[in-house]
């Protein structure tokens, strides 16, 4: 009985673990009449490469799949460290966007979205996110 027990903390110890490390990130943000969602299948990032998606819906809810989207994602600068900075611009996926985050160093960084969408005001959006 004991040791039953015991196996069973084991086991969802484990799982509560690799839950842990499998669980991804989304955060939304908005501006004006945009509402941008951004996200990572697992999370924290890695260093190395991670796939990305943006989703983006107007005012109604409705899907905004016409934009250009730019990103910059950047590690301002630290003690020892020049500033990171990299831009892509997120390709059309799935009636959003994604891009690929090429982390090259653990810790914070930022997350700049760019919305530009024919002569509409182009609002960017930063999100905060971490690397291990
Ligand atoms: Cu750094």
């Amino acid at each position: 009985m004991k040791k039953s027990m015991m196996l069973f903390i084991i086991a969802a110890l484990a799982m509560f673990t690799a839950a842990g490390c499998t669980k991804g990130y989304q955060a939304q943000k908005t501006a004006g009449d945009l509402t941008v969602t951004l996200s990572a299948g697992s999370y924290p990032l890695i260093i190395g490469d991670n796939a990305m998606t943006i989703k983006i819906t107007d005012a109604s809810g409705k899907a905004v799949s016409d934009a250009k989207v730019g990103v910059r994602y950047y590690m301002s600068a630290m003690p020892g460290m020049a500033p990171m900075e990299y831009n892509v611009e997120a390709a059309p996926q799935g009636g959003g966007y994604g891009f690929t985050a090429t982390i090259a160093m653990e810790g914070g960084w930022r997350v700049d979205v760019n919305v530009v969408r024919g002569d509409k005001p182009s609002p960017t959006m930063t999100f905060n996110v971490d690397a291990r």
